[in-house]
């Protein structure tokens, strides 16, 4: 008996050191120590045996299965480090390698129109801020000279937001912004002469068609200082129709009328299709420019001094006298930018984010 225990021990031993897999240990587990292998069942019936004999056949056997036991967890601990150390030196990656797909997608046009905006104006010397997209009817039309009977200001034709009585300091009539001019005036409250800002952001008209939607996004700009001239007003849009659609390109300055600017103007930019001929190399009329020559890009004029007196009612001082100072501003819709840029026919094509006209322009 005793040395059908020793075989069995060797045998075991000996199958578990030549196993070079888990999974091949687990088999073994199964074959020398699970309930149908012949040492647990020598261990079981050890009752069985005639007295004298149970004592040392038992202890050997015990001894016999602790072995097998031992050396099973011990090559199952080796064995497992190891296949680990396979599988990460197998799976290794090197993060630092760059990508190996084609580019996916890109950014929206109108966010890389307001970005290219953003760095002519920032090359200029102006600043960039941000203001709330709803504001209090004094910022949005008071503050910029927009008389009490402005067609803009009436209830059907923008959006007023319902008060917040139980808001502190909420008891104002509010509206959702249809210019971002209201932080203009909100920076210069908060900023001394010289200033040189242009704010980008959405805003909201109740307008929709081809051209128009209900809400779109504008970047205004402002400079004031002492000896700002309408040929800064020039030199400044020529420098940013340039910029943006080309060196060779010239503007012009249309009269029209802004509540809050004195005298207003609207610029147009030589067409960049026609190059301002009016009409194609082969003799046929210019679509983009409408055989005109001229395409309309944006609103600009000298700040009426009422809304510089406005800024220095709030603020108590005479820093924005306009006697003593005095400036441009202009506004531009990103959407009529980035159409014109990228040919875009259709302004709605640039919200529904088919990413066909995103992958165009990546
Ligand atoms: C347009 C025209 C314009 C302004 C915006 C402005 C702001 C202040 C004072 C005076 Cl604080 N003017 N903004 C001036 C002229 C035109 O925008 O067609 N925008 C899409």
């Amino acid at each position: 008996m005793n040395d059908r225990i020793a075989e069995l021990r060797a045998a075991g031993e000996a199958a578990v050191a030549a196993a070079t897999t888990t999974d091949e240990l687990e088999a073994l587990r199964v074959q020398h120590l699970g309930r149908k292998a012949e040492l647990p069942n020598l261990l079981r019936n050890v009752s069985d045996l005639p007295p004298e004999q149970r004592g040392v056949v038992g202890k050997a056997a015990n001894q016999a299965r602790q072995a097998l036991q031992t050396a099973l967890d011990a090559r199952i601990a080796e064995l497992k480090d190891a296949e680990l150390d396979a599988q990460l030196a197998a799976d290794r990656v090197d993060v630092t390698l760059p990508g190996r797909s084609e580019p996916v997608g890109g950014l929206h046009l109108l966010t890389r129109t307001r970005r290219d905006i953003e760095d002519i104006f920032l090359g200029l010397g102006f600043d960039i801020v941000e203001g709330p997209e709803t504001e209090t009817v004094h910022y949005n039309f008071d503050a910029l000279n927009h008389a009490p009977n402005h067609p803009a200001r009436d209830r059907a034709d923008t959006f007023y937001l319902a008060p917040s009585p139980n808001v502190p300091g909420e008891d104002l009539q509010r509206v959702l912004r249809t210019h971002t001019s209201p932080m203009q005036v909100r920076t210069m409250e908060a900023n001394e002469p010289p200033i040189a800002v242009i704010v980008p952001g959405r805003v909201y008209r109740p307008d929709s068609d081809a051209t128009h939607t209900p809400q779109f996004h504008q970047v205004e700009g402002l400079w004031i200082d002492v000896d700002v001239t309408l040929a800064d007003l020039k030199g400044v849009l020529l420098s940013f129709a340039r910029s943006i659609f080309g060196d060779e390109r010239e503007i012009r300055l249309r009269p029209h009328f802004f509540p809050f600017t004195e005298p207003s103007v609207e610029i147009d930019v030589s067409c960049f299709q026609c190059s301002g001929r009016g009409h194609l190399r082969n003799g046929s009329r210019c679509g983009l420019c409408k055989g005109t020559g001229w395409i309309e890009i944006l609103g600009s004029g000298m700040v009426d001094p009422n809304v510089l007196l406005a800024v220095g009612a709030v603020r108590g001082d005479d820093a924005y006298d306009p006697e003593k100072v005095q400036g441009f501003a202009f506004g531009m819709g990103i959407e009529r930018i980035a159409m014109l840029r990228y040919g875009v026919p259709d302004l709605r094509l640039l919200y529904e984010n088919d990413v066909r006209l995103l992958e165009q322009f990546a």
